[in-house]
């Protein structure tokens, strides 16, 4: 049962696509308290839920604040990230309560979660208006599925964008694409996209291209395709300020970029340097802005990544200003003493994606004006939706990939996420396995993080190891930032024969993986989640956050502690491991419920089958278009000697006719060939 309460006067934001009566009774579970609520949280209830945010699946513990932010240092001490994915479940165990909460709210939102006190769970949003949604089910995943019920279905990419995508900050030209694509091709590795970072652009300029260093994008992207590879060009928030851009011309003269108080457009140096920040809130503006997009699609370009758009702001020009003045005051008094020293070192690093900058322009909301902090997590996503709205109708009847780096719930329906700038540590690993499920909960089933890890330098242990998480998430891209080392598959060649079996699991894994993914959209499922999303009387399996269960018939465990040759893994019910080399290179063994410790060298990966589940696997090939996917090899676990069989999801992967029955099929292991 979902009931809407709703308090003061709410700035629309549209997540929730249906409109429900709202409940004059009094909220349940919550206790008011002050300008928020409270809620006595039991030792053994488990809080799931928030989405992007750091620390385990399990968010009690801390205090985290919906406040999208460009924060690349994904430690545990952080409070926000780039989503605001105000969605939580209190998980009760032993006959104590379970309930969903959704917190419709576009500004910053509060969460004190045992960090106060161990046991007070209180959360509170910074102004009075808002809606609230309680959800009461039959435990935690009932209660996610019908959150996802009210919050519209979630975005489904074209079929291609399930296969492996190769990134890095850094590609520079023509060539530097040629290279990546042909490093994969010469060393027989499965490609499916390359991504075009803020190197392709004109002087970062959006919609535009460096043609110096890509004189021929079309040809290029024409060349890639004929190789079965999409280019993925980014798109930044921020648009460059120059009166010879087109798209800077027509914002300007549109008044579609947000104002100052004083009515004069807002400035923020970004990537191009000064920039403009189109208002996203308008729908007008969000049509515009979309169909700009046309440059590329114009060109051959079928995806897209959106990035930068929390809006992160370098600097603006008066606190620049005034940074260098108050500076140069400092610096006149010659010796400085320490507390000199850290205000003078404070006065830069505070400069960017400043708070108080973010209260200093405004957008159009239905004909109100309204300052862009009480709005600020609506931006991102808003944003996404400008392109996937537009891009439905500029490629109607057909699908185009788009992620997001900052989103808001809502933006789940218009285009996947990416979780942003992580690095090349081991906590890194670990967390991605604790966002996935968190992410997945609120709606944005396509999603990865950068593996092998975006900052810092990564290893090859760490490579492999992360891939062999990475196999089995939606969104599976190897990105890494400038100056790091180069972390393409192909440069390992130590590990390449273990890397190609692993990326071809993969590809023999995507139609399983790929029906999943489209069973947890179409009927507002799970592709991974916590073990006790299954298994809700079992205690020990509440406490698992390093394995998750995938779809319906897999578990996952990857490893992920350098230099271990294997790890504890926990099995709620009897399962058979898989300890897999490559598709057709693996150990099989039927393991009873209990701890078991399982040795996994680097390159196996390990997966789990539960009892009376088939899965399908096809051979691999070189992209995902190019996969035969009628005929399957089964592996399955039947328990009690009756076949097992599969419901199975296939479609075209390229338009949108998704509701087809003929998309269904069982498959049964009688079926073998
Ligand atoms: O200020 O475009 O998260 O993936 O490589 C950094 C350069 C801007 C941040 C993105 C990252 C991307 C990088 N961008």
């Amino acid at each position: 049962m979902i009931q809407r309460f709703s308090f003061g006067q709410m700035i629309p934001t549209e997540s929730v696509v249906c409109s429900l009566p709202v409940s004059e009774s009094p909220v349940p579970y919550l206790i008011q308290d002050g300008t928020g609520w409270r809620y006595e949280m039991a030792e053994d209830d488990i809080v799931y839920g928030l989405g992007e945010m750091v620390r385990g699946i399990n968010k009690r513990g801390w205090h985290y604040c919906a406040n999208n932010s460009d924060e690349p240092h994904h430690t545990e001490d952080k409070r926000s990230l780039y989503g605001a994915h105000n969605f939580f479940v209190v998980s009760g165990f032993g006959g104590r309560p379970s309930f969903g909460v959704f917190i419709d709210f576009a500004g910053q939102v509060e969460y004190d979660i045992g960090y106060t006190e161990h046991d007070v769970f209180t959360f509170r949003t910074a102004e009075p208006d808002y809606d609230l949604y309680l959800i009461t089910g039959d435990g935690a995943a009932d209660i996610c599925h019908q959150f996802r019920g009210i919050i519209g279905r979630s975005y489904i990419p074209p079929k291609w964008a399930v296969g492996l995508s190769q990134s890095r900050w850094g590609y520079k030209s023509e060539e530097d694409i040629r290279a990546v694509a042909k490093g994969y091709r010469d060393n027989d590795l499965p490609l499916d996209m390359i991504c075009m970072d803020i190197d392709y652009m004109a002087d970062f300029a959006d919609f535009t291209v460096n043609t110096k260093a890509f004189p021929d994008l079309a040809g290029l992207s024409g060349d890639m395709k004929q190789q079965g590879i999409h280019l993925i060009p980014i798109i930044d928030a921020g648009i460059r300020a120059d009166e010879q851009d087109e798209t800077c011309q027509e914002g300007l003269e549109k008044g579609y970029f947000c104002k100052k108080e004083d009515g004069t457009p807002f400035v923020a140096a970004v990537w191009p340097g000064e920039a403009y920040f189109a208002d996203f809130l308008r729908p007008e503006v969000r049509d515009w802005f979309g169909k700009r997009y046309k440059v590329l699609t114009d060109l051959g370009i079928d995806g897209f990544w959106n990035d930068m758009n929390e809006p992160s702001l370098f600097y603006t020009p008066d606190r620049l200003r005034s940074a260098v003045e108050r500076a140069a005051e400092l610096g006149a008094k010659g010796n400085l003493d320490m507390y000199d020293f850290f205000a003078l070192q404070q006065i830069f690093s505070s400069l960017s994606s400043n708070e108080d900058d973010y209260k200093t322009f405004y957008h159009q909301i239905n004909g109100q004006t309204v300052r862009h902090d009480r709005v600020h997590n609506l931006y991102g996503g808003s944003m996404t939706r400008a392109a996937g709205e537009t891009l439905q109708t500029l490629r109607p009847g057909t699908r185009t990939l788009l992620y997001s780096r900052s989103s808001y719930i809502g933006s789940h329906r218009y285009g996947g996420i990416w979780l942003g700038d992580n690095d090349s540590s081991w906590a890194q690993l670990r967390e991605n396995i604790h966002q996935m499920p968190s992410v997945q909960l609120c709606g944005y089933l396509y999603t990865g993080a950068d593996l092998g890890g975006f900052g810092a330098d990564t290893t090859p242990d760490l490579v492999l190891r992360w891939l062999e998480f990475g196999i089995f998430t939606p969104l599976m891209r190897n990105h890494s930032a400038m100056g790091t080392r180069d972390q393409e598959y192909y440069r390992f060649d130590k590990q390449l024969p273990a890397i190609r079996n692993i990326l071809n699991l993969r590809m023999a894994l995507i139609p399983y993986l790929y029906s999943e993914f489209m069973k947890a959209v179409l009927e507002d499922g799970f592709y991974f989640r916590p073990l006790a999303f299954d298994y809700p009387d079992d205690a020990m399996a509440r406490q698992v956050e390093d394995q998750l269960l995938l779809g319906e018939g897999l578990m996952v465990a990857p490893v992920c502690t350098q230099n271990a040759a294997g790890r504890y893994v926990y099995l709620p019910e009897s399962m058979k491991m898989l300890r897999m080399r490559s598709v057709d290179d693996f150990d099989e063994e039927i393991l009873p419920a209990g701890h078991h410790y399982l040795p996994c060298a680097l390159g196996e990966v390990l997966i789990f089958l539960r009892p009376g589940h088939l899965l399908p696997l096809v051979r691999p090939a070189r992209c995902v278009a190019e996969l035969d996917e009628s005929h399957f090899n089964f592996l399955s676990y039947s328990a009690d000697g009756n076949p097992c069989t599969y419901r199975m999801y296939h479609d075209d992967g390229l338009t949108t006719d998704y509701l087809r029955p003929e998309h269904w099929q069982t498959l049964t292991e009688a079926a073998k060939v």
